[in-house]
């Protein structure tokens, strides 16, 4: 599945710290293709649809007004095995289980305030992209360094 997208998001917090850059990187250098980004301060409507799984749980109004406290970096990644491979380096939810090496484990200690989204499967990947990003800021463009990425 060499063009699986992923939706990956450095919520408020990952921006305000100063970590586009470094989140950014490890996408890059495991050879991910960017195919979209913006910066955006997105509605509170918006942040209640994209979170409206979690609609019912005591923490999503927090969720929320912290979503809501700054700037978001909202990106669109492609590559093998994108969705699973990102959460992969994105860690474990709650960054105190989050293994050093992956974005939380080493960004990170509160739930609360753990820098980074990524989506969970490649259902919500397609349903977070098209919330995010209409179809034309997806672009299309070939990655010079594709062959030596993959067989
Ligand atoms: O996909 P992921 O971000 O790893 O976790 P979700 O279960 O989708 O929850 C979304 C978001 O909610 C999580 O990144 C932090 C916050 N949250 C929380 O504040 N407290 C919890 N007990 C669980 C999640
Ligand atoms: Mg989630």
């Amino acid at each position: 599945m060499a063009d699986e997208q992923t939706f990956i998001a450095i919520k408020p917090d990952g921006v305000q710290r100063g970590l586009v850059g470094p989140i950014i990187s490890r996408f890059e250098n495991r050879g991910f293709k960017l195919v979209a980004m913006k910066l955006t301060s997105p509605s509170q409507e918006h942040l209640e649809k994209h979170y409206a799984d979690l609609a019912t749980k005591p923490f999503f109004k927090g969720l929320v007004a912290y979503m809501l406290s700054g700037p978001i970096c909202a990106m669109v990644w492609e590559g093998k095995d994108a969705v699973k491979t990102g959460r992969t380096i994105l860690g474990a939810t709650n960054p105190l289980a989050s293994a050093p090496g992956t974005i939380r484990g080493d960004y990170a200690l509160d739930v609360g305030r753990n820098v980074c989204h990524g989506s969970d499967s490649v259902e919500s990947a397609k349903k977070e992209i098209s919330l995010w990003f209409s179809p034309s800021e997806l672009l299309k463009w070939k990655h010079s360094q594709a062959p030596w990425v993959f067989e």
